[in-house]
């Protein structure tokens, strides 16, 4: 039977640069999910004839929210959904398995790399047909609605078992539980060479793939263990916990540092990946030695000839601004087309779309290709093995051959956590307007060429604003501004600062961006609007 419910209003329900994300305990207030999922709803048409994807990484509320969406989207009709088992999707498989089966969107319930448990975080990436999370007009509209809602509709159809791959019914829906590893194991085997890749993870190279028990666990288990022959163990955090076992599941050097202390230890073996916990972001360390996500994209661009489906070509390449301009310079020597866009991987989507990129990146680990619409932290990984397996190089050597050929970018990013979101709106507003006034001032040695604010011209539908300031210098240095889209506790201010030299290959980013740094504070005037004389995280 469909009941429906009176509800108020919660006036936070914006979705941020990747869906809705807050804290768990938000969401767990009574019509929370209720309320954003109607108000979802709300915005589609003929939903007797539409099919969603529902899944997750595992965290905590993962399941019921599952059960939540099922009653929900039944009694606002919709016509089919497929259901992960074990509720279980990751974010790159689920754009492939919208695409695949043209579904018209669905739910990952993730609030990716940030904490799970009661007192972490929860989120929902909801994605459209595209295989992507939603545009800013379809996320503007649900907005919309979630200011107004004043009544949902549930179904009070039993919880389903998840476990089993069965087909069940609820008022007019019918639910199937997929399979959510086979379709993505598939479409690697169609893009990487598979038995190349088995040579090297079954000879004496060792491996090891970090699942930060997250929902790669098994994708990681099924693809580098059961098909690619590495070694039973390989796979590490390989169970995806509701908590992620007291794991930030974010595989950067501050939270993957039990991975980074094995690298760096003589212990260390050839080759080390992490991925965060919806599987989406990536991390790729060597003996020794840490890649830059900026250096990622930049050498798996260059690289291309390398993988079976990309050897005859491919189409350019994007970077989000506040990425590094390294790749930029591999497009500009393989005469590839480059675009540069907002942060947010939303922002990829109509690029790939109309076949002008197939590669793009950002620098808070991410590395993806158009054969989804989502970044994907395996298809990296096996990206990376592919380039060892053909080269026989150590990561460290194909890197530094990189930087030989195109300069270095030293590139670090700056996070200064948890500040009011007032002080951090009126610090952005403030340093806006001052823009123009920087050009040809110098600040401890560099010298301002051009600042502004990024405005993204999308090339099919809109004009996106807000979206950072950006200063460069006459050296070539750049440093940009912005305020993250997927923090849950106050504004996080970003400072994202890059310097490119030709010489010095091998120093310390931290000494060689250490002036730059402190120009960014300055130029900003963190230190005296926030109290804050350094950054809380740095990566
Ligand atoms: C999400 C988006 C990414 C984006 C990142 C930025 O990542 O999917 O495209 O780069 O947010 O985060 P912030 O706004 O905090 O800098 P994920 O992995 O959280 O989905």
């Amino acid at each position: 039977m469909i009941q429906t419910i009176n509800t108020v209003p919660y006036t936070d329900q914006k979705m941020g640069t990747a869906g809705l994300r807050k804290k768990t305990r938000t969401v767990m207030q009574k019509n929370y999910l209720e309320n954003f999922l109607q108000s979802i709803f709300n915005t589609i048409p003929d939903l007797d004839k539409k099919s969603f994807l529902i899944g997750g990484d595992g965290r905590y509320m993962n399941k019921q929210a599952i059960q939540t969406i099922i009653k929900i989207a039944a009694a606002n009709g919709v016509k089919k959904l497929y259901v992960g088992q074990d509720g279980l999707v990751s974010t790159p498989a689920g754009s492939h398995i919208i695409l695949k089966n043209h579904l018209d969107g669905g739910f990952v319930l993730s609030a990716s790399h940030n904490p799970g448990g009661i007192d972490g975080d929860f989120g929902i990436k909801y994605a459209t047909s595209s295989g992507g999370q939603c545009q800013p007009s379809e996320s503007d509209a649900i907005y919309k609605q979630t200011q107004t809602i004043s009544e949902y509709k549930i179904s009070d159809c039993p919880d389903f078992d998840l476990t089993k791959l069965t087909v069940y019914h609820c008022e007019n829906t019918e639910i199937e539980v997929i399979d959510p590893y086979i379709d993505y194991i598939e479409m690697m085997k169609n893009i990487f060479d598979f038995p190349k890749l088995k040579k090297l993870l079954s000879s004496s190279f060792r491996f090891v793939f970090d699942a930060m028990n997250g929902v790669t666990g098994p994708y990681g288990k099924k693809i580098f263990e059961e098909t690619l022959g590495a070694p039973v163990g390989s796979v590490i955090n390989a169970v995806p916990l509701e908590d992620f076992g007291g794991l930030h599941p974010d595989p950067n050097l501050i939270y993957a540092k039990h991975l980074v202390d094995l690298m760096y230890s003589e212990a260390a073996p050839d080759f080390a990946a992490a991925n965060d916990g919806d599987g989406d972001r990536n991390m790729i360390l060597g003996q020794g030695f840490f890649v830059t996500p900026s250096d990622c994209l930049a050498i798996l661009t260059d690289n291309y000839k390398l993988i079976p489906a990309y050897k005859n070509g491919i189409y350019g390449v994007a970077k989000s601004a506040a990425t590094s301009m390294a790749v930029k310079r591999v497009a500009d020597k393989l005469n590839l087309d480059f675009y540069e866009v907002p942060t947010g991987w939303k922002y990829f989507i109509h690029l790939m779309d109309s076949n002008r990129i197939t590669f793009c990146g950002e620098e808070s680990f991410g590395t993806g290709a158009s054969h989804i619409r989502e970044k994907d932290g395996i298809w990296a990984t096996l990206f990376w093995l592919s380039i060892i397996a053909d080269t026989n190089k150590s990561v460290k050597e194909i890197v530094l051959q990189h930087w030989k050929k195109y300069g270095r970018t030293y590139f670090l990013r700056n996070d200064f956590e948890n500040i009011p979101q007032e002080t951090a709106d009126k610090l952005m507003a403030d340093l806006e307007k001052k823009l123009p006034t920087l050009i040809g001032k110098e600040f401890n040695g560099y010298t301002v060429s051009e600042a502004y604010p990024f405005i993204y011209n999308d090339p099919v539908d809109h004009t996106s604003t807000q979206n950072g300031l950006i200063v460069h210098f006459t050296d070539g240095s750049r440093i940009v501004y912005r305020l993250s889209g997927t923090g849950t506790n106050g504004a996080t201010l970003r400072t994202y600062i890059e310097r490119y030299v030709t010489d010095k290959l091998l120093e310390d980013p931290e000494i060689m961006l250490e002036t730059l740094s402190a120009a960014s504070r300055t130029i900003s005037e963190i230190t005296s609007r926030t109290g804050k004389e350094r950054p809380d995280i740095i990566t």
